[in-house]
Formats: structure tokens, sequence, C-alpha cells
């Protein structure tokens, strides 16, 4: 059984230059939408080195942030909020390893990348990362809380 609160955990997912370059934007929104998640916002932007710095500064000193930063703010990216039980930690998992080549088959990053720089996608590594994440990207009215008419086809609430 499952609290109204539970339904609304939310994570924050980012398709990275790359996954928007190579014309995935569709598949990749689409293993979310399957899967039962919620889509509650979504804004495809040019992310400012100001809010690069901003997102990442948790890898601040690691060897590769700079070219992270330089990465993640070289082309259009697709920012967007995922609703639903679990979904911080099932998005990890439909998204896989960090590194691409060792990412599952049947994850985004297994199925589509090969390196590490060029790994596709963001998300949140956990509730309260989430929490900070899409309040640094999307202002509450950017968001829409909708309850899609399918949820009793997906989520069994009482059992
Ligand atoms: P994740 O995106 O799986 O949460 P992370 O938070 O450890 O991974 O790192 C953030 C991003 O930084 C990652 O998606 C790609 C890049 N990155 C991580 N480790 C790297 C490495 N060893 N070399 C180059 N880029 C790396
Ligand atoms: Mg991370």
């Amino acid at each position: 059984m499952i609290d109204e609160e539970g339904l609304k955990e939310r994570t924050f997912i980012a398709i990275k230059p790359d996954g928007v370059q190579r014309g995935l934007v569709g598949q990749i929104v689409s293993r979310f939408e399957t899967k039962g998640f919620t889509l509650v916002g979504l804004k495809i932007m040019t992310v400012t080195k100001e809010l690069a710095e901003k997102h990442y500064d948790v890898h601040k000193d690691k060897p590769f942030f700079r070219s992270l930063i330089e990465f993640i703010t070289s082309g259009p990216v697709v920012a967007m909020v995922w609703e639903g039980e679990g979904v911080v930690a099932s998005a990890r998992k439909i998204i896989g390893a960090t590194n691409p080549l060792t990412a599952e088959p049947g994850t985004i990053r297994g199925d589509y990348g090969i390196s590490v720089g060029r790994n596709l996608i963001h998300g949140s590594d956990g509730i309260e990362t989430a929490k900070k994440e899409i309040s640094l990207w999307f202002t509450e009215e950017d968001l829409v809380s909708w309850k899609p008419c399918l949820t009793t086809w997906i989520v069994e609430k009482d059992s």
C-alpha cells in the first residue's frame, strides 16, 4: 500500500546535449512514460555556465569537472521532472551505470552510449538531491501537478 505522499516523489532528469543532438529525446522520454511515471515538468534550454557549475558543484574538485561543464553547456539540454512512487531510484536503474560501457543493456546508457563523457542523461541520485536539483532548474510555476487517467491501471493504491 502506498500513500499520496509516496505518489508525489519526484526526480530531476536531463537529456544532455549528446542525447538531443543524436535525436534520442523521444525514445528517452518514452522509457519513463511507458514505465508508468508522470511527466510534470519539461523544457529545452541552453544551460549557462553558472547553472552547470551549481548543478555539478559536488564534482568541482574532480579532474573531469571543466570538460563536464564545457560539454553540458555545448548544446541544448532537455530538462524534466518525473513523478511517481519510487521514481528517484527507478530512474537511476532505467538510466544505468555512469560509464555506458559497463551499463547493462536495456538501460539508456547501456543501449545508446560507449563513453563516460557522452553518457546521454542525468538523473538525481537521491530524494534530497532531487529536491535541490528540481528547485535549481525549475520554478514552482513551471511544474504541473496532474493525475493521469490511467493511474488506477498502473498503481494499486489499496490492497
Ligand atoms: P552520474 O551521472 O551517473 O550520477 P556522477 O555524478 O558520478 O555520475 O558524475 C557526473 C557526470 O560526470 C557523469 O554523468 C559523467 C561525468 N563523469 C563522471 N565520472 C567521470 C570520469 N571518470 N571521467 C569523465 N567524466 C566523468
Ligand atoms: Mg551524479
